[in-house]
């Protein structure tokens, strides 16, 4: 029963990349992105990235987030696949931009940046795998084939998640998540943002394709870039089917 859905899945990620992403597969594309903070956290982060195959190396190097929490990281597509601005306003505790408000610019998850296991939209809540406090982020992962082309059309961006509003060194306040009751506001509301662009290195002309060392990554990582892919068809690619759920929109 488990073998079937990891064979399965990777299959149906694959189809669609028989005439519309054979370009994509050749060479290493290179991403660089500056996180800005939202909300006035006083986040910030340079990610770097490559995208070989369906392997993503990236490196995120944040500061300013609160110190011995976790914060929420994922590649969001969809939208218009942009950042709001700090001084957006939303539908949050004093005016605080909320993960829905910020939607219409970043989209839904895509990829979810957890320091192990599943990188899947199902973890976007997964708060005991994500990076704890300010720190470097690195990570090789399988992202579907949907995933891969968007972002080497330089649509991905990153968000790290979770603000210290009232200065207390927690997540805490009377403001619930409007994606999980049991949370505080705080403790999703978006920290910062920024694009993944293109780098001008990814012009280097390339023999061929090459299958990145992270090829040999275990059957469940294959899986998780499938269920990956699901996912982002529905999101990236006509919203059919948009998923409700909390854990897809932080
Ligand atoms: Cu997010």
């Amino acid at each position: 029963m488990v073998a079937l859905p990891a064979i399965a899945l990777p299959a149906i990620a694959l189809a669609p990349s028989a005439h519309a992403s054979v370009p994509a597969q050749s060479g290493t594309t290179h991403l660089w992105g500056k996180l800005n903070q939202l909300n006035n956290s006083g986040a910030t982060g340079t990610v770097t990235a490559s995208l070989t195959g369906d392997q993503l190396s990236i490196k995120i190097v944040s500061h300013g987030l609160l110190a011995g929490a976790p914060h929420a990281q994922h590649i969001h597509l969809g939208g218009s696949n942009t950042c709001p601005s700090n001084d957006t306003k939303g539908t949050g505790v004093d005016g605080h931009l909320r993960v829905a408000d910020a939607m219409k610019d970043y989209g839904m998850i895509a990829v979810s940046l957890t320091t192990s296991g599943d990188t899947s939209p199902n973890s976007g809540l997964a708060v005991t795998r994500f990076p704890v406090g300010s720190t470097t982020y690195s990570r090789t992962i399988t992202v579907s084939d949907a995933t891969a082309v968007s972002i080497r059309e330089g649509k991905g961006v990153v968000v790290q998640h979770g603000v210290d509003y009232n200065g207390d060194g927690k997540y805490s306040g009377s403001s619930k998540s409007e994606l999980d009751p049991s949370l505080p506001e705080e403790a999703t509301d978006p920290a910062n943002c920024g694009r993944l662009e293109v780098s001008q290195m990814s012009g280097m002309p390339t023999g061929g394709v090459q299958t990145g060392a992270g090829a040999s990554d275990d059957a469940s990582a294959i899986a998780f870039g499938g269920a990956a892919a699901a996912a982002t068809a529905a999101v990236g690619f006509g919203y059919v089917g948009l998923r409700r759920r909390a854990a897809n929109r932080i």
